[in-house]
C-alpha cells in the first residue's frame, strides 16, 4: 500500500470542534434528559437578513431562466462588480479591486495560501490562536518534522499572548523570513490589536522580511472607532501582508460560505515574483470561484440596506457576549478569581480560572450547568487554564446559559 504523507503524523489527534462534538455527544448519550447548550464553536445561528436573503433567492430564481443562468464566472476571483464593491465599501478605497480575490470562505484560503510558501517556510502563530494556522502548516510541512510536544510543534514559534502582555506578543522571537499569523480582532481572546501595535507589527515584518496573513475574519465586531478594521490602514502593509476575511460572521454565511482576501500587488516573494501572480496560478487552478448566489447575497450586503443589516446581527451576537460576560463576574466566578477579557469588539469572551486546566473547566461546566465551551488549551499551550465562550446562540438560550452558570461550583 501507498505511504501516508508523513506531515500527518505529526499532527494533533483531531480537529478541535469534532473533538468537542466527540465529548458532547458522549455526555448527552449519558444523560439523555440533559438540556445542552452550545456556547462553544463559533456558529452563527439567527435567521439570514430580509434584505440579504431576498438577493440570494432572487438570484437563485434568475438561475432558473435562460436570461437569469450563468455557469463558471470569468475569473475565479470572482464578479468584477462585487470585488469593485468590497474594495470600495469595506476598504474605502485603501486596496485596489484587482487586489481583491473572492472565496469560499476564509478557512479554505488558509489553506491555499499555505501551498505558496511550501515546506521550507518558517511559521509564527500567536499563541492561543485558530488551530487551522498550525494544524494547515503541519500538514504541508512547514512546521518541520519535529513532532509535537507540550510546548508546542516541532518548528512553530508560539508568541504567548497574555494578560500580562496586554495579548500583544513580543515579536523578538520570530525568526527573520517566517510567516506571521495574526488574527484581530482575535480568536479565541476576544482582543484588538490598537493601530501603534499594528504598526509595529508591519514595521517588524517590512524589516524582517516576513509576510504577515492577517486575518480579519471578526472585523464586523469592532465598535471602538480607534481601532483599525484592516491591516491595509497602516502604512507599509502592502509590502508584507495578505488579509483574509469572510462574511460568516457579519451576515451569518458560515452555511452559504463566502470570503475573500487581499493580496497586494506590492507584494513580493525573495526573487522578486509578485505574490498575486503565484496566487492567481493557485486559484485558477485549484478553485472554480465563490458560489455566484453566495456573491449575489454578498453584494446585497454592501449596499446601504445590507450594511444596516449587518450591524443589527453583528449587534445582537455582541449583546450576548455582553450577557456572558455580565454572568461571569457573578459571585462564584469572583470568588474563585476568574478574569474575563474580551467580548466588546469581538463575539468570544475568554475568562481564566486560576490555577485550573481547561479541560478540567470544560468538563465542569457541562458536567454542572449542561452549556458547552471552549477550552483554551485547544488553541495553544497558553490557553491553559483559560476558556472560550462563544457570543453565538440565540438570545433565550444564552439567557438561560448564563442562569445556569450562576449556579455552577468552582
Ligand atoms: N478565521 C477565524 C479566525 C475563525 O475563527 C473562523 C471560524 C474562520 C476563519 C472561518 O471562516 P470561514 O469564512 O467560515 O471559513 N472559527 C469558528 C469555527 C470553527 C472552524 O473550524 O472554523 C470557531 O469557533 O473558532
Amino acid at each position: 500500500m501507498i505511504e501516508k504523507n508523513p506531515n500527518f503524523a505529526n499532527l494533533s489527534a483531531g480537529y478541535l470542534f469534532p473533538e468537542i462534538a466527540k465529548r458532547r455527544r458522549a455526555f448527552a448519550a449519558a444523560h439523555p434528559e440533559a438540556k445542552i447548550i452550545s456556547l462553544g464553536i463559533g456558529n452563527t445561528t439567527e435567521p439570514l437578513t430580509p434584505h440579504i436573503a431576498k438577493a440570494l433567492s432572487d438570484y437563485a430564481a434568475g438561475l432558473g431562466t435562460k436570461e437569469g443562468y450563468t455557469g463558471y464566472g470569468d475569473d475565479s476571483a470572482g464578479e468584477p462588480a462585487f470585488r469593485e464593491k468590497i474594495a470600495k465599501v469595506l476598504y474605502k478605497g485603501l486596496v485596489e479591486p484587482s487586489e481583491v480575490f473572492v472565496s469560499d470562505g476564509a478557512k479554505c484560503d488558509v489553506g491555499r495560501i499555505q501551498q505558496m510558501f511550501g515546506a521550507n517556510v518558517a511559521v509564527a502563530v500567536q499563541d492561543p490562536s485558530y488551530p487551522v494556522y498550525v494544524d494547515g502548516s503541519v500538514m504541508v510541512g512547514a512546521a518541520g518534522h519535529a513532532p509535537k510536544t507540550d510546548a508546542g510543534y516541532g518548528d512553530v514559534v508560539y508568541m504567548p499572548c497574555l494578560p500580562e502582555n496586554n495579548f500583544f506578543p513580543d515579536l523578538s522571537v520570530v525568526k527573520p523570513n517566517s510567516l506571521i499569523y495574526f488574527c484581530s480582532p482575535n480568536n479565541p481572546t476576544g482582543a484588538v490589536a490598537s493601530k501603534e501595535e499594528l504598526k509595529k507589527l508591519v514595521d517588524f515584518a517590512n524589516k524582517n522580511d516576513c509576510i504577515i496573513i492577517f486575518d480579519a475574519a471578526y472585523s464586523s465586531y469592532i465598535r471602538d472607532e480607534s481601532i483599525p478594521s484592516t491591516i491595509f490602514a497602516v502604512e507599509g502593509a502592502k509590502t508584507c501582508a495578505i488579509e483574509i476575511n469572510s462574511f460568516s460572521k457579519p451576515i451569518g454565511f458560515t452555511g452559504v460560505r463566502l470570503g475573500w482576501s487581499i493580496v497586494p500587488s506590492a507584494l513580493k516573494f525573495a526573487d522578486g515574483t509578485p505574490v498575486q501572480q503565484i496566487w492567481t496560478r493557485l486559484t485558477n487552478t485549484f478553485f472554480n470561484g465563490a458560489s455566484n448566489i453566495a456573491q449575489a447575497g454578498g453584494m446585497a450586503s454592501l449596499d446601504d440596506e445590507g450594511i444596516k443589516e449587518t450591524r443589527e446581527l453583528t449587534d445582537f451576537y455582541l449583546e450576548n457576549a455582553r450577557i456572558i460576560r455580565d454572568a461571569l463576574k457573578g459571585e462564584n466566578f469572583a470568588k474563585a478569581g476568574v478574569q474575563i477579557f474580551g467580548g466588546d469588539n469581538a463575539p468570544y469572551v475568554w475568562a481564566k480560572f486560576p490555577g485550573k486546566g481547561s479541560w478540567e473547566v470544560f468538563d465542569m461546566i457541562l458536567e454542572q450547568c449542561n452549556v458547552v465551551t471552549t477550552p483554551g488549551a485547544g488553541f495553544g499551550p497558553a490557553g491553559e487554564s483559560f476558556i472560550r465562550f462563544s457570543s453565538f446562540g440565540h438570545r433565550e438560550d444564552v439567557i438561560e446559559a448564563t442562569k445556569r452558570l450562576a449556579g455552577l461550583k468552582l
